[in-house]
């Protein structure tokens, strides 16, 4: 009686341990650091890791003055990606309407989650911009380069060329949502690192590093916060980590990788950038200089405006025909093409200020009296 006893609980406890090996373990650790715990950690200043860092947003005038008003007062005409049903089906588009519009939409009674999504214009990011006061070290954002490298003959900054870059790449990003909406689960295709500041609410991110895509198939197959193992049993071996970011906390996140989001507080609002020049080098992506890879993947999105063939003389200089599609002059509010000046001037020389991530290092370490540089520790990129 006894041994049937014993051998059905050994049973019992191997079915468990099976089935629980059957689905995703959430064993990538995404760990909370201050900013000076960021500053000691030669881990973590690779670049190459996710991370929660806490007491920065907290003192950001943000914190007490964002409100769903206060945008109206400060960005009434900024474009509005408007998502009435969340943004879990990559079927669903948005509704393009300025914020004021947007506002009154998401503003009404309705049984669904809604979201909005602004791809902030220049002009709308400097609205804001006063109210986010400081940033560690670790993040170089592009206030530290992109007036100086996109910069026109007579020494002033470039502004239509900037606005460009950041509507074209989706740079700073404001995203604003209800209870029980988020984002499917996707990578971005552009080779940059990612921080969120969550502003109100909270919101929930499953993280999983690129090395990982062979697990993933494509955009939007995989519903990672809730998988469907049946569909996608290979979802369970993938390398993943699942975090909730409280309120007033950021989360950065490296190039390429793939996040699925849910919002838990409604309203939600959450502020992203995007940066370069602020990896070390990565054996998991084609060009290893991950600001390199950016680069390419700028000459991407230019070639297929800009082809090399159709270069052709204007108004005595040299201009390049655009062939791609301005959906913007069509769709007002949508992305538009990348500009001819960002693709023939700017990135360029933009490249050389992106390359300077070990000067900036060895910098940090002499000013926090290292005598050694960092040597980072192994990581998976390493088995790669
Ligand atoms: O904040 C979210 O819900 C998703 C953000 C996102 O997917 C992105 O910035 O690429």
């Amino acid at each position: 009686m006894n041994r049937l006893l014993v051998a059905l609980v050994a049973l019992s406890t191997a079915v468990a341990l099976s089935a629980a090996a059957n689905v995703q373990q959430w064993e990538l650790e995404i760990p909370r650091v201050t900013a000076a715990e960021l500053a000691s950690n030669a881990t973590l200043r690779t670049g190459h890791h996710a991370y929660i860092l806490t007491g920065v947003a907290s003192e950001w005038p943000a914190m007490k003055r964002w409100t769903l008003d206060y945008m109206h007062e400060k960005i009434p005409t900024e474009w509005v990606d408007y998502y009435p049903e969340n943004m879990y089906s990559m079927e669903k588009k948005p509704y393009v309407q300025r914020y004021e519009e947007a506002l009154q939409h998401f503003t009404q009674p309705s049984d669904t989650s809604r979201y909005m999504q602004l791809r902030l214009s220049l002009e709308g990011w400097e609205a804001l911009k006063s109210d986010i006061t400081a940033f560690p070290e670790a993040f170089w954002t592009e206030e530290h380069w992109i007036d100086s490298c996109m910069r026109k003959p007579d020494g002033e900054r470039d502004a239509a060329a900037i606005d460009n870059f950041f509507r074209v790449n989706q740079w700073n990003f404001l995203l604003i949502g209800e209870k029980g909406t988020g984002i499917f689960f996707h990578r971005d295709h552009l080779a940059a690192a990612s921080w969120q500041a969550h502003i109100k609410g909270r919101k929930t991110w499953v993280l999983c590093p690129f090395t990982q895509n062979k697990y993933f198939e494509t955009a939007g197959n995989i519903f990672a916060l809730d998988a469907d193992y049946e569909k996608s049993p290979q979802f369970a071996d993938a390398l993943c980590g699942k975090v909730t970011a409280q309120e007033s906390e950021i989360l950065y996140y490296p190039a390429y990788w793939w996040h699925m989001t849910e919002i838990l507080d409604t309203p939600s609002i959450g502020m992203t950038g995007l940066m370069v020049g602020i990896e070390d080098e990565r054996p998991d992506i084609e060009w290893p200089r991950v600001h390199e890879q950016f680069y390419h993947d700028l000459v991407h999105k230019c070639e297929q405006c800009y082809p090399r063939k159709t270069r052709s003389r204007v108004a005595g200089s040299f201009k390049r025909k655009r062939i791609c599609d301005d959906i913007s002059t069509q769709w007002p509010g949508a992305a538009p093409p990348i500009s001819f000046d960002v693709c023939n001037k700017y990135i360029t020389r933009c490249y050389k200020a992106w390359d300077t991530k070990k000067e900036r290092d060895a910098k940090l370490a002499a000013s926090a009296g290292e005598t050694q540089p960092a040597e980072p520790q192994s990581s998976y990129y390493d088995e790669l």
